[in-house]
């Protein structure tokens, strides 16, 4: 009985020193990729989103920075850029998505190398853009413009037609202006460069007025 109590004993030394700290750290967890914002955008095809793509990297809840995300571009055709990013101290990581000529669908994943979730995939859908006019035209009404606001291509023209009973003008903050016209006159104006230009009637002030767009 002795002998076996003994025995017992120097098994469980045994156990107790296979069981102990042998020198080594604790094994690290993985980090762990998620989607922050970005994700399910529509914008224009061809063009950049309006918002960036925003990923964090954490480890056992908390934020991990330094970690490379690379950014791929799965569907539709467009870019990334930056083609990899590092996370902040925050543990985000961005780039700016610019979606495929093509309208429709488009994806783009994120990757972290052994990171739990990895890759996520975003998705953003591209809107078909109507190239803007060389021409438009807006009626000097009383007391408006209609419309109040024309978009032409840069190098384009618009036209005035004065369709109110009383006398208008439309005045830039740098010429050439129409000087003061009235029923059937018209003006026109080509712009060259791209830009918003706003204008108004000088005789009925800033409540008539309105803007040109030149893309
Ligand atoms: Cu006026």
């Amino acid at each position: 009985m002795k002998l076996s109590y003994r025995v017992l004993t120097l098994a469980l030394v045994l156990v107790a020193a296979a069981c102990g700290d042998d020198g080594t750290t604790p094994q690290e967890s993985d980090p762990v990729l998620a989607k922050t914002s970005g994700d399910a955008q529509t914008g224009d095809a061809g063009a950049a989103l309006p918002n960036p793509v925003v990923v964090t990297v954490t480890r056992d809840g908390s934020a991990l920075s330094g970690q490379t995300v690379t950014w791929t571009v799965a569907a539709g055709g467009g870019s990334v850029d930056p083609a990899s990013s590092t996370t902040g101290a925050n543990g985000q990581a961005s780039a700016t998505w610019t979606l495929g000529a093509t309208a429709g669908g488009n994806s783009l994943q994120a990757a972290v190398t052994g990171a739990t979730g990895s890759p996520v995939t975003f998705t953003a859908t591209g809107e078909s853009v109507t190239p803007p006019p060389t021409t438009a035209s807006v009626n000097v009404d009383d007391n408006f413009f209609d419309p109040s606001s024309a978009r032409i291509a840069v190098g384009g023209t618009v036209t005035w037609d004065w369709v109110g009973s009383v006398t208008h003008n439309v005045t830039f903050a740098s010429g050439p202006n129409s000087g003061d016209q009235g029923n059937g006159a018209s003006f026109m104006r080509t712009f060259s460069t791209a830009g918003s230009f706003g204008y108004t009637c000088t005789i009925h002030g800033a409540a008539m007025s309105g803007t040109v767009v030149v893309e």
